[in-house]
């Protein structure tokens, strides 16, 4: 069969139809061995690097559970089964030595990369290097390390505005349907503040139908980001209460600024509001219950040194090496292989994600409910008086 009419049969990127198993989807990298990758679009037999069929048999039978996914062929034979789907084999087109493209689900794949350089922080000029900004948000995504560096850049305080929320939702997309990224470091370009959290004015005296928009791009973001397949590192170089908080929170390490003037903490209790469930899940899943019952309760904000020692954040360095660290750490994490990683990320985050997803339009409902009421709204109005104040 001519490798044309094979890749139109099995799909144009040449791969088997969607797995069943929803989890085995979301991991999208297999570990890669330093050869340059072939962009012919045909399955093979080549004995590359002694492994028999490289890029399935020995990652996809070692850690996939889903039992559509039986691989009947042993290195050589003629026919592998994927998802149920007997899949022809063809002699691979490559050169010796060239690692063939065409097995991997398109979402696995990946170009062979080098891992970042703790001494080379990412955003620094690496070539090829892409950048994408928008009003609020700038984006920059070295493609050599697979690393985006992701700036908040909405004066005064990054508030999470329905602008600036839509705006996070689609660059995390972005970066998350883009084969050369891998991780990302999210930080501000606002000096001393990271995010003063969800902005206060679209939640005062606003319609029902701007609440529902609102609250629906709150739940957005917060979805992607803390179900993103991508490593994320937080670099909190300011202030971060509230939604600023969560959004720290959802990344799989923090590291903030060694400065106690900088603080962290979901304060919603001093707004006279209540964090929504799925606030409080993801602090209980960081700090634990004790810690985020008593923190929640007092609204409490704390100073940088005190959120290190509720393990609120993973480390505290000099603000001027805060990048230099997060690339550090971002190596460290991009060192295993995404599957394992993505596979074990997935397990640890799920129930709290899927708790959202099933109950996201009652969610909805009890926002626009709390926060239409008139006790609400005096709080709201009193507390950003109170920011005014002093300020003056
Ligand atoms: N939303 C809107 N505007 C804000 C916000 C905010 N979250 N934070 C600050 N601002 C405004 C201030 O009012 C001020 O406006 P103006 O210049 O017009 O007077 C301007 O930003 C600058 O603020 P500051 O002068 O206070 O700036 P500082 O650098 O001195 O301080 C801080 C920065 C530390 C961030 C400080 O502004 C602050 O503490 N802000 C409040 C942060 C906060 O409490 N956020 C909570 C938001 S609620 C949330 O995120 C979760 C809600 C969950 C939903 C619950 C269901 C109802």
């Amino acid at each position: 069969m001519a490798a044309a009419t094979l890749a139109r049969r099995i799909g144009r990127s040449g791969a088997p139809g969607p797995c069943p198993d929803r989890s085995l989807q979301r991991a999208r990298h297999v570990p890669e061995p330093p050869l340059p990758l072939c962009a012919a679009r045909v399955f093979h037999v080549s004995p590359c690097r002694g492994l028999g069929c490289p890029c399935i048999l020995p990652e996809w039978v070692g850690v996939s559970p889903c039992p559509a996914l039986s691989v009947q062929s042993a290195f050589g034979e003629r026919t592998l089964h994927l998802w149920g789907c007997a899949v022809p084999v063809l002699t691979c087109l490559c050169p010796p030595g060239v690692l063939p493209l065409c097995c991997r689900p398109p979402a696995w794949d990946r170009a062979t990369r080098p891992l970042p350089s703790p001494l080379q922080p990412p955003g620094l000029p690496l070539a090829p290097c892409r950048s994408f900004s928008n009003n609020k948000i700038q984006v920059e995504l070295d493609e050599s390390s697979g690393v985006a560096m992701m700036k908040f850049k909405s004066p005064p305080v990054n508030s999470l505005s329905l602008e600036f929320l839509t705006e996070f939702s689609i660059s995390l997309e972005k970066l998350e349907n883009n084969r050369a990224c891998r991780g990302v470091i999210i930080t501000s370009a606002v000096p001393k503040i990271f995010s003063s959290g969800l902005d206060i004015t679209e939640m005062c005296g606003k319609s029902v139908e701007h609440y529902t928009e609102f609250w629906r791009a709150v739940q957005e973001m917060w979805l992607r980001l803390y179900g993103s397949n991508m490593v994320t590192v937080a670099a909190v170089n300011g202030s971060s209460p509230a939604g600023g908080c969560l959004v720290a929170l959802s990344c799989d390490y923090r590291i903030m600024a060694e400065n106690p003037k900088f603080s962290i903490g979901l304060n919603e209790a001093q707004l006279g509001i209540v964090a929504p469930f799925w606030f409080k899940d993801t602090f209980v899943n960081v700090v634990g219950h004790r810690i985020a019952e008593r923190s929640l309760q007092l609204g409490s904000l704390h100073p940088a040194p005190e959120a290190l020692k509720l393990g609120l954040v993973d480390e505290l360095v000099p603000e001027e090496k805060l990048m230099e660290k997060a690339a550090a750490v971002m190596a460290q994490w991009l060192a295993l292989p995404d599957h394992a990683r993505q596979l074990t990320k997935t397990m640890m985050r799920k129930a709290v994600l899927d708790r959202l997803v099933a109950h996201r339009e009652e969610d909805i409902k009890n926002f626009i409910t709390f926060v239409s009421k008139e006790s609400i709204q005096k709080s709201l109005r009193m507390y950003m008086e109170m920011l005014k104040k002093r300020k003056s």
